[in-house]
């Protein structure tokens, strides 16, 4: 890189630089939340396992859907990407009925004006992956909006494409991470337009930071699930009887460690590589 990349916003767990007029780097930092709450403590290649994961869904799902990404760099961490005019919803597929799907749920019946089956129990699968938009908040929860709501924002006809592309991507996703012994509950994405007006899927695409992954062999329905990634993290923060409210609590040592190597055993099952591998070549991620 000739010159330092201008900082355009920081997220939670990430950055985002301008590279130039047309480019953007999105960088994924080691950072963890529990309950929306990053912790002092970093978890070491966190950012990496989810920049190799999101490169590796995009190179297999360009024929649903074209994306952001222009280059993987070599740090493993960074993904240069198109500039995009972005849509201002967040495109929430859910396939199983947890988090706000299952409150909405136990409140109404439905979720985002899906009227659901009556009995369904905490962590259900559901008769079939349902689109539940939400909007983006620049602080504290996106919140779940009906479709009318969601129409509003970007018109009735990019909804029904957003929705479409949404749900294709959900499948091929679920059904990967099924052969690989992992339920993909449920995932959000974010999509952009281009100079063209077509629709180009950005963010980062069915990481677990963008997606609830839960292991498929202790999977029950009736029960709130384990998270494949954060619940050593969960756990321990819950021992110390921790409140949720800021500051989060720094991790030990055995956490960290038991926590990274569950964002590495899902890398390796969901790609196929060897995460070492990738450290050496972030590449292969691509191929
Ligand atoms: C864009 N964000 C969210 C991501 C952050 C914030 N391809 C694109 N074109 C234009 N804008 C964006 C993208 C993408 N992706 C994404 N905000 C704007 C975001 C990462 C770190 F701090």
């Amino acid at each position: 890189m000739p010159d330092t990349p201008v900082h355009l916003t920081s997220g939670k767990v990430r950055e985002l630089f301008e590279l130039d007029e047309d480019r953007l780097l999105l960088v994924a930092s080691d950072r963890i939340s529990t309950f929306d709450v990053v912790h002092p403590t970093e978890i070491p290649d966190k950012g990496r396992v989810l920049t190799g994961l999101s490169a590796f869904w995009f190179a297999r799902t360009r024929a649903i859907v074209p994306n952001h990404l222009l280059d993987l760099q070599a740090d493993g961490r960074s993904l240069a990407c198109r500039r995009l005019d972005m849509f201002p919803i967040e495109c929430v597929v859910r396939g199983y009925l947890a988090g706000s799907g299952w409150k909405d749920y136990t409140a109404t019946g439905a979720t985002s004006g899906h009227r659901l089956p009556p009995g369904l129990s905490e962590s259900e699968r559901l008769p079939t992956p349902i689109f539940t938009p939400a909007t983006k908040a620049q602080t504290g929860h996106d919140q779940n909006i009906s479709r009318e709501q969601a129409a509003e924002l970007v018109g009735p006809q990019q909804l029904e494409a957003l929705e479409q592309l949404s749900l294709a991507l959900y499948e091929f996703g679920a059904e990967h991470a099924r052969q690989h012994g992992i339920v993909l509950a449920d995932t959000k994405f974010e999509f952009g337009r281009d100079a063209d007006g077509s629709i180009v899927l950005a963010d980062e695409a069915l990481t677990p930071d963008s997606s609830r992954f839960w292991p498929a062999d202790t999977y029950a329905a009736g029960r709130s699930q384990p998270s494949f990634d954060k619940q050593y993290v969960r756990d321990y923060a819950a021992s110390l009887g921790w409140d949720k409210a800021p500051p989060a609590p720094g991790l030990p040592d055995e956490i960290v460690q038991g926590t990274r190597a569950r964002y590495v055993e899902i890398f390796e099952r969901l790609t196929g590589r060897s995460f070492d591998d990738y450290l050496r070549d972030p590449r292969i991620a691509l191929e």
